[in-house]
């Protein structure tokens, strides 16, 4: 180091991300309207012309400015991943993770690290559905002290494929298909079957795409995954294997399926929507960062690669460990500057932790930034507010489109003695970054090694460690699936396959596709038999139950029954959940006291599929008045189908009859047993927090 004067150390703490993007915001309220120039302007609704109904003027600067810039507006969409939606946030670690990690934002349990997060959805375009059946991206920035780390995950451990250059095969196989560009948003077609009956190692991914991790209930209530094995290193050199982990600590949930393809009409920007709204409404979304760490020297033991990004580690082989929390509370300002310019990169990591020779992450180190040169326009997108670091950057990379930082001085290159020498180089100990010194040697060869062979156990591992009602939906979805494929040789290749891992998918899925199902020769999962982490079901079971920011719809008409309105609303938000009274149409209805009972929604704005559960309260008239109306019965009704739990007063109990649903079914909670007021609030959040009631056997009767 050849300067004088030492940097200044870097300080980052919750508030820093904001501060910066601060400086960059545009404040209108109080201020003229004026060019990008700056110029005020006096007339913005008629173009310059030579008398009224004249020709307009190129001399017009003002018109052609707002016009040029309005042309330019869009840039191209991510590839894949084009769907998404961002939040800030911070990220604080519970205590020092010295022991293994020298990365600096791991250290200190009082320093709050600001991060920025999108969750996004792979195949869809930018306009699409939030709630279709896809893969969810949990893409996470880390604005650290000493630079950027990107963990770019997603919302299920493992990946469709094996190396890095089938990943545009795989893409485009999901995505519409070239000649029509049909289906958006959906792999329920051909192409992608077609695909995956040809590459074996997508097996396992298959299994959780058709499960319903899918179909997140919310992007505040899925897991994230790095997939990826990393490193972490010490201070003393050491590299252990790590696997990252999210968990939402509001637990793991779902939709189902007929729900979420009716959300995807009813409110395409679903999710979207529900993560805006918590935080806005600060019910900040929380998610808890664990760790798998492996030593170098057990990794051989495992009896999976570690560098199989197909491949997980049972929770039950190395457990789980927590290691700090990301909590998100504040929204962009606006979608575009942050959620759309934000350019995340594997690539993009700090001191402490360390890439491995996985070939799909391998690949993934070289596309993110390619990419971002197109989508962004050029090389300098890392000027963009939202990807600037917060710790300095000094190099001599220059110029380009849509540069920003002016470089002092004249000493462009490295060495220089021109400048001093600067900006100079930091050693291991100054916080340079150093390379994991691998020892790696061998002949170059375009090889898969065969310890990536085994394509179906850990597909058998996952299938077998379901509940029974999630087996059923797997099954359902891949029926859905492949009955939307129109080639049967590929029906039938997707059933070979199938016959490996499980002999009742096998079975289950040829019988709704009307197709011989081929003898099942199950594999027998390597390691342990099922892994509870796998089942979303046994994951609930093993959380405090909590019914915090659920939606309850509560139906309502003139007359009805003020005191038990009041009594459940406020037992329900006290423990908080959120409760919308739906009426016929919006304003009031009178409540049988008489007084006027403000209305959330009218009927005709929402939808059951909006909501976890639905109550009815009592007062005869507004209980007849819903019993006659055919989109409430239709309500109530489809609430059922899709096993959510249904709460009616006792004098409510005569529409779940005009529903045909059986007040003794599990989930429904009706006054006639549970009571009235409280008593019947408190069951009704009891059964609420079951989150679903799957063991209901008469879904198929009642109508919705
Ligand atoms: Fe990505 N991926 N990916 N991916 N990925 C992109 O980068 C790629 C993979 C993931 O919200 C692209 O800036 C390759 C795995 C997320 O902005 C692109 C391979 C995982 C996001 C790209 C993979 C991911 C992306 C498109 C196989 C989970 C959205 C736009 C080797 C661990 C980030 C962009 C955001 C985005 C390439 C596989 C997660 C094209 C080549 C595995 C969450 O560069």
């Amino acid at each position: 180091m050849s300067s004088q004067k030492q940097p200044a150390p870097v300080n980052v703490d919750e508030k820093s991300k904001d501060q910066q993007l601060a400086k960059d915001r545009s404040e209108p309220t109080g201020n003229f309207l004026t060019t990008d120039q700056g110029i005020r302007v006096e007339h913005t609704d008629d173009s310059l012309k030579i008398g009224a109904r004249g020709p307009t003027l190129l001399e017009d600067f003002h018109f052609r400015e707002k016009m040029t810039r309005f042309d330019h507006e869009r840039i191209p969409e991510r590839v894949v991943h084009a769907r998404g939606a961002g939040a800030h946030g911070y990220f604080q670690v519970y205590e020092s993770q010295a022991k293994y990690t020298r990365a600096k934002f791991l250290q200190d349990p009082s320093k709050k690290t600001p991060v920025f997060v999108r969750f996004s959805t792979v195949a869809g375009s930018r306009g699409s559905a939030d709630t279709v059946r896809d893969v969810r991206g949990f893409a996470v920035k880390f604005y650290t002290e000493e630079g950027n780390w990107d963990l770019v995950g997603n919302n299920i451990p493992v990946f469709f494929i094996q190396d890095g250059i089938k990943f545009p095969d795989i893409i485009h196989a999901a995505k519409a298909e070239p000649h029509h560009e049909i289906p958006q948003a959906a792999t329920a077609h051909d192409s992608f079957w077609d695909f995956v009956s040809l590459v074996p190692e997508t097996m396992h991914m298959v299994m959780w795409t058709m499960s319903d991790r899918a179909i997140p209930r919310s992007l505040r209530m899925m897991q994230g995954f790095g997939v990826h094995t990393f490193r972490f290193i010490d201070e003393k050199n050491t590299s252990r294997f790590v696997k990252f982990h999210w968990k939402p600590l509001l637990g793991t949930h779902s939709l189902v399926w007929d729900e979420a393809q009716k959300l995807a009409g009813k409110d395409p920007d679903f999710h979207r929507r529900d993560l805006y709204e918590a935080i806005e409404q600060g019910d900040f979304p929380e998610y808890e960062l664990g760790v798998q760490i492996l030593e170098e020297a057990d990794a051989a033991k495992l009896g999976v690669d570690l560098l199989d990004a197909t491949k997980l580690i049972p929770e039950e082989v190395a457990p789980v460990m927590p290691v700090g929390k990301l909590t998100l509370n504040r929204n962009p300002t606006n979608f575009f500057a942050e959620t759309e310019q934000v350019a995340f990169c594997v690539a993009n990591i700090v001191p402490g932790i360390d890439f491995t020779d996985d070939p799909l992450m391998q690949a993934r180190l070289f596309s993110y930034l390619d990419t971002q040169l197109t989508r962004l326009g050029g090389p300098n997108f890392a000027e963009i507010p939202i990807n600037r670091p917060l710790a300095p950057v000094h190099n001599h990379q220059q110029d380009g489109f849509g540069r920003h930082t002016s470089n002092v001085g004249r000493a462009n290159y490295f060495p220089n003695s021109l400048g001093g020498g600067c900006p100079f180089l930091a050693s291991q100990q100054q916080g340079g970054y150093v390379h994991h010194p691998e020892q790696v040697s061998g002949k170059k060869v375009r090889e898969r090694s065969a310890s990536f062979n085994d394509h179906y156990s850990q597909a058998a591992l996952f299938f077998r460690s379901l509940s029974a009602p999630e087996q059923e939906h797997l099954i359902d979805a891949c029926r859905f699936e492949l009955g939307k494929v129109e080639t049967r040789a590929i029906q039938e290749r997707v059933l070979e396959h199938f016959a490996k891992i499980d002999a009742l998918l096998v079975s289950a899925v040829a019988e709704g596709l009307g197709l011989p199902a081929p003898k099942a020769t199950p594999v027998t999962p390597k390691g342990p038999p099922a892994s509870k982490a796998l089942s979303m079901e046994a994951m609930k079971m093993a959380m405090p139950p909590s019914i915090k920011t659920r939606k309850i719809g509560v139906l309502v008409a003139d007359g009805v029954d003020a005191d038990e309105l009041m009594a459940v609303r406020k037992e329900l938000e006290a423990q908080g959940a959120k409760v919308k009274l739906i009426a016929r149409r919006l304003g009031t209805v009178k409540a049988s006291n008489g007084k006027d009972v403000p209305v959330d929604k009218s009927a005709m704005t929402t939808a059951s599929v909006e909501y976890d559960g639905v109550f009815i309260p009592g007062g005869a008239a507004s209980v007849a008045t819903l019993k006659k109306d055919g989109e409430s019965r239709h309500f109530v009704q489809e609430a059922y189908l899709h096993c959510k739990t249904v709460g009616a007063s006792k004098d409510a109990e005569e529409l779940l009859k005009a529903c045909e649903i059986d007040p003794a079914a599990p989930g429904i909670v009706a006054g006639s047993k549970a009571g009235a007021g409280t008593a019947l609030a408190t069951a009704f959040s009891q059964a609420l927090a079951k989150h679903r009631h799957w063991d209901r056997k008469d879904n198929t009767r009642v109508p919705a």
